[in-house]
């Protein structure tokens, strides 16, 4: 059973989850929702690692704002490749509109997919797919676990550059700093939200895209109250693909901060 919404996003997993037996009904289905813009290097190593971790009910959902290097095509190829062996999911829209708006889509889209679990994970590599087995092994305990570069055990790939690292670290710092958070890195991206997590935050409220949507969606798990388990990741340099980020979206997560503590 392979269909699609009017949205374009294959329910192909949702009927799967439907039609389960009582015994399959006791796997939790966690989906790996992945952000793409131009990925079509790593989109296929991805998937094929994802599948690789041997995680049952592990499923994935590509949000693809239609990248001019045919990620979008390449997603739909890889759907039908692996549709006995590993659910994918794609949501296309119809042009590049930032990193928070994809991921906020993505995670509205897994809830409705029926998901237990959502891991919210980069494409590039620069998060281990790995670490979602430890992800999993907090997730029964904790409302969302976190992968954090800055606690114990935590790192930065040593390429990076003194100014980018104090870069990263003081922009964590500075977030911290002006809206009391606990978390020790805010503006990491590689997480896993109980379904009820995700549920307990009002996502429409959302609004920054780049480094300051991690700070908001911290701040806004800790407004709510959610129980928070920091775990410590190695941040991976990119090996494919090239990176979106731009000194115009660092510095205004300077001043977008401010915007984020008046709203919460
Ligand atoms: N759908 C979508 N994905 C994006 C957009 N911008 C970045 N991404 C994806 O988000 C992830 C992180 O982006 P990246 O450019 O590596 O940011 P960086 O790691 O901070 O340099 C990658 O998987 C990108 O393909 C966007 O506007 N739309
Ligand atoms: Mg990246």
């Amino acid at each position: 059973m392979v269909g699609e919404d009017e949205d374009g996003v294959s329910i192909e997993g949702a009927a799967r989850g439907g039609t389960a037996t009582d015994t399959e009904t006791a796997i939790k289905r966690t989906i790996v929702v992945l952000p793409t813009y131009n990925e079509r290097e790593n989109l296929p190593i991805m998937v094929e690692t994802l599948l690789g971790l041997g995680i049952p009910g592990l499923e994935v959902l590509v949000v693809d704002d239609n990248s001019p290097d045919g990620t979008g095509d390449l997603a739909e190829q890889l759907r039908a490749e692996y549709a006995s062996r590993l659910p994918i999911h794609i949501a296309h829209r119809p042009q590049k509109m930032g990193l928070g708006p994809a991921y906020i889509d993505g995670f509205g889209r897994a809830l409705a997919l029926g998901a237990d679990y959502v891991v919210e994970m980069d494409a590039d590599f620069q998060h281990d797919p790995q670490m979602i087995r430890e992800f999993r092994r907090w997730i029964d305990e904790y409302d969302v676990v976190v992968g954090s570069r800055y606690i114990d055990g935590g790192s930065v790939e040593d390429k990076w550059s003194f100014t980018r690292k104090i870069l990263s670290r003081g922009g964590s710092v500075y977030a911290r700093l002006i809206l009391g958070l606990r978390a020790h890195d805010p503006t990491g991206g590689f997480k896993c939200f109980r379904a009820s997590a995700l549920r307990a935050l009002d996502l429409t409220k959302v609004r920054s895209s780049g480094y300051t949507f991690q700070i908001e969606m911290s701040y806004a798990c800790q407004q709510a109250g959610l129980r928070v388990k920091e775990v410590p990741i190695r941040f991976i340099d990119r090996e494919r693909g090239t990176s979106k980020m731009s000194a115009r979206i660092a510095l205004e997560a300077t001043w977008r901060v401010w915007d984020i503590k008046r709203r919460y």
